[in-house]
């Protein structure tokens, strides 16, 4: 079940998404305790945020949607819960940061997180977030192939740890192309993780007449079954760009061993729970693993290089 992402080696593919439950150091230490083989932290900021007006998550019955605002207590609290986590856990812990700018031309916000997660963490590996949805008047800046190769330039190079880039779902050949033409100008990103939610989509209540979330008129990032073929098509096609370059993390739709295994197919190194982890708990982590252990087993298969991107063509 060993798996690995840049030089840090997982006991087992299934870890935690930056999003829910994940802000405070009492939640990242029921992470800690749970079998989720990683702690993700929220992503952070240079300054705190508060949380989006309520409501801001619901479930569908296919999924989640959420306008959550990407709040979290700042990037220099995560420095100092890295030392505790770490310390505690044993285990893998990973940032995930985020920038405020909409243009080339401003601050360095990414530059000074970043630089603090090198220096002064313990996390294993940074991910750099170019795609919360969420923040009226900043767009996902993973949609703009300048702006993110100028932001991997800042951020890399800044010290040892690998980092990787949590990237938005693309929907046309082009937009993935140029996304690895991007990733393969910086070698220290060695991972990226496919995909955030499906940003600005609207549910409707019908008896209500309203939208089902409140923050921007509504409008908030779609995950779960809705999104997983899109997440795993989004696997795929980097696959076919980078397989020798960078390690991919699935997210997004994953209920069970069976998905898993998908994500895995398609190329996916390991993955995260999002939904999941929010409507089961920390106990996701253990019945998933167990799950898809006792598929390995039934299957024969001796370890995961045996199932990594090993789609076959039809
Ligand atoms: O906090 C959020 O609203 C949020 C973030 Br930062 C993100 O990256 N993706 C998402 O669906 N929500």
């Amino acid at each position: 079940m060993e798996t690995q992402i840049g030089n840090i080696k997982f006991s087992h593919p299934i870890f935690n998404a930056s999003g829910p439950a994940c802000t405070t150091l009492e939640e990242l230490e029921i992470i800690g305790k749970s079998e989720s083989s990683a702690i993700m932290m929220k992503t952070c900021s240079l300054e705190p945020r508060e949380w989006n007006p309520e409501p801001r998550y619901k479930e569908v019955p296919l999924g989640s949607i959420n306008s959550m605002g990407l709040p979290n207590l700042w990037y220099k609290k995560y420095v100092e819960f890295s030392h505790i986590l770490k310390e505690k856990y044993k285990k893998p812990v990973i940032a995930s940061v985020v920038w405020f700018c909409s243009t080339q031309a401003c601050n360095n916000d990414f530059e000074i997180i970043v630089k603090a997660f090198q220096e002064d963490s313990l996390v294993d590996l940074i991910e750099v977030n170019l795609s919360c949805p969420n923040v009226v008047g900043k767009p996902q800046i993973a949609y703009d192939f300048e702006t993110s190769d100028t932001i991997l330039s800042l951020v890399e190079n800044l010290w040892n740890k690998d980092i990787g880039i949590k990237l938005p779902p693309y929907f046309d050949p082009s937009h993935t192309n140029a996304m690895s033409e991007v990733i393969k100008k910086h070698p220290q990103v060695k991972f990226i993780t496919c995909i955030n939610s499906v940003g600005n989509t609207l549910i409707i209540d019908p008896e209500t007449e309203q939208p089902i979330i409140k923050p921007k008129w509504g409008f908030g990032g779609l995950g779960g079954e809705y999104v997983k073929p899109i997440a795993l098509a989004n696997v795929r096609a980097f696959y076919k760009n980078l397989w020798e370059s960078v390690k991919i993390i699935g997210a997004w739709g994953i209920l069970n061993w069976i998905d898993v295994y998908e994500f895995l197919l398609a190329w996916a190194s390991a993955v995260q729970l999002g939904t999941t982890f929010a409507k089961e708990g920390p106990e996701a982590f253990a019945r998933i693993k167990k799950e898809f252990e006792n598929y390995l087993e039934k299957k024969w298969k001796k370890s995961l290089d045996e199932v990594i991107g090993k789609l076959k063509e039809l």
